[in-house]
């Protein structure tokens, strides 16, 4: 191989290759950020640097709404007899009605910081707030979108970014309501917005996909329209959807077309491997099956579904039948991968009573099991080449600190289940390289301060009502 100056290299003791855990692994990468050489076995020299303790691949976090981290833990007291996701759903609203485009900038550019301090390297953005505050278009009317391109630029990690078409407010072409004003687009609308941001996602490495926000939010006609549309701009493109995510949307949807969401969407949508099923909370058996065959990716956001109390996935059926899983931060109530892993493993334990539940039979580590999973299912999310410390895919790892407590003394395999299970809130995450940069050394990113307090700034304006229209 010709040996070029700008090549970088990183041992680690341990490494966590697609195949399983691996010792004395030489990782390197070009000028571009990809991976050339993945090797086990490799003997230490002195001019490359060691990794601080074992490196496992980044996390690809599939699914976030950057505005809701500056709401989360505002809505945790009783407002009705029976709080649940729909009256959660209706603070959300009013929250979102104020945010203006410089304070969705502050507040995705700390969030992102964030992600990449807690093991996120990428992100798929699943964005609807479009409009101004009255409903109208922004002058350019990508405004929005290019504040969280222009975010996840200045914090440096990996986009995915999935403009939402929002058209109804439920089944049956019910007319939005005024605390969607902000998210109504037409479906030609959307394709324009589609074709304005292609050039800025493609200068800086996004990937731009589609989100129907749900099949309460875009009629068939629209659906149908909106795919063929992309279809001509990107066929490859990623397309998500939240689905069947409460009992209440399934039910809406059997009274609407006698079928259930997932049902209805395989019956009506061209679902493949470029899709996402955002939550997928509710299905039956033979919604798993069929779902699982698409090829398409279940986008599990555990934290935020304990949080709104959609019910639990069925992760054993899922896995039998050969579906792929990724994992989204959604809500961010909790920005940390580690974390995410932990409650999905445990809501599975909790409702099947058995241990090691997501565990498989050739991998018996179920933090793991877990991560390669996650990492193999976010980065087909995600459409980037992110799947992993493998030849071809971007340089995309997370060391983490052998000298952390919940990991001292422990080898390999161990160090990351102690990350997954026996951090204690603490964080064993050391340091964060996306596309072969160094973004956090020590757990932190150089920009952690300034984006701190801007993002607190913002909330506090936020919810003081400055700036309300
Ligand atoms: C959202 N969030 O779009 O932010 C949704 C709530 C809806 C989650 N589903 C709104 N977690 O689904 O109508
Ligand atoms: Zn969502």
């Amino acid at each position: 191989m010709a040996e070029s100056t700008s090549t970088q290299r990183l041992f680690a003791t341990d490494a966590l290759l697609p195949s399983g855990w691996a010792r004395d692994v030489l990782l390197a990468w070009d000028a571009n950020g990809q991976l050339i050489e993945v090797t086990a076995g490799s003997a230490m020299s002195a001019d490359v640097p060691v990794a601080a303790g074992p490196v496992i691949p980044g996390m690809p976090n599939l699914h976030s709404h950057a505005f809701q981290r500056a709401f989360a833990g505002l809505t945790e007291y009783r407002g009705q007899e029976q709080d649940s996701f729909w009256s959660w759903r209706a603070l959300m609203y009013q929250f979102a009605a104020r945010i203006r485009p410089e304070q969705l900038q502050a507040i995705a550019n700390w969030l992102y910081i964030e992600m990449l301090e807690a093991g996120y390297t990428a992100v798929c953005e699943f964005h609807y707030v479009h409009h101004d505050q009255d409903g109208s278009p922004y002058a350019d009317d990508a405004a929005l979108s290019l504040c969280l391109l222009s975010a996840a630029r200045t914090a440096g990690i990996g986009l995915t970014l999935l403009p939402v078409l929002y058209q109804t407010s439920g089944f049956g072409n019910t007319p939005p309501m005024p605390g969607q004003r902000r998210f109504i687009r037409s479906t030609d609308s959307m394709l324009r917005l589609l074709e304005h941001l292609r050039p800025t996602c493609d200068a800086q490495g996004a990937r731009l996909g589609l989100a129907p926000h749900s099949l309460r939010a875009v009629p068939p006609d629209s659906l149908r329209e909106v795919l063929h549309g992309l279809q001509a701009q990107d066929p490859t493109a990623p397309v998500h959807i939240h689905i069947a995510e409460q009992t209440g949307e399934v039910d809406s949807c059997l009274a609407w077309s006698g079928q259930r969401p997932v049902e209805w969407l395989l019956n009506h949508a061209p679902v493949d491997a470029h899709w996402c099923l955002v939550h997928a909370t509710h299905l039956s058996p033979a919604e798993i099956a069929r779902a699982a065959a698409t090829g398409a990716v279940a986008g599990l956001c555990p934290t935020t579904e304990a949080n709104l109390g959609d019910g639990i996935f069925a992760m054993p059926a899922w896995q039998r039948a050969g579906g792929h899983w990724g994992l989204g931060s959604d809500s961010h109530a909790c920005v940390n991968a580690a974390e995410e892993l932990l409650m999905l493993e445990y809501s599975q334990r909790l409702h099947t009573g058995q241990r090691n539940v997501l565990a498989t039979p050739e991998q018996p580590q179920v933090a793991t099991a877990m991560t390669l999973a996650a990492v193999a299912g976010g980065a087909q999310a995600s459409a980037r080449p992110i799947a992993g410390l493998a030849v071809g895919q971007q340089a995309d790892l997370v060391a983490l600190d052998a000298k952390h407590l919940a990991l001292a003394g422990l080898n390999g395999p161990d160090k990351h289940s102690a990350h997954v299970f026996a951090s204690h809130r603490s964080s064993a995450v050391q340091s964060v390289w996306v596309g072969g940069k160094l973004q956090v050394e020590q757990g932190r990113h150089p920009l952690h301060t300034p984006a701190a307090r801007a993002f607190i700034d913002v909330r506090r304006q936020i919810l003081s009502g400055k700036g309300c229209g």
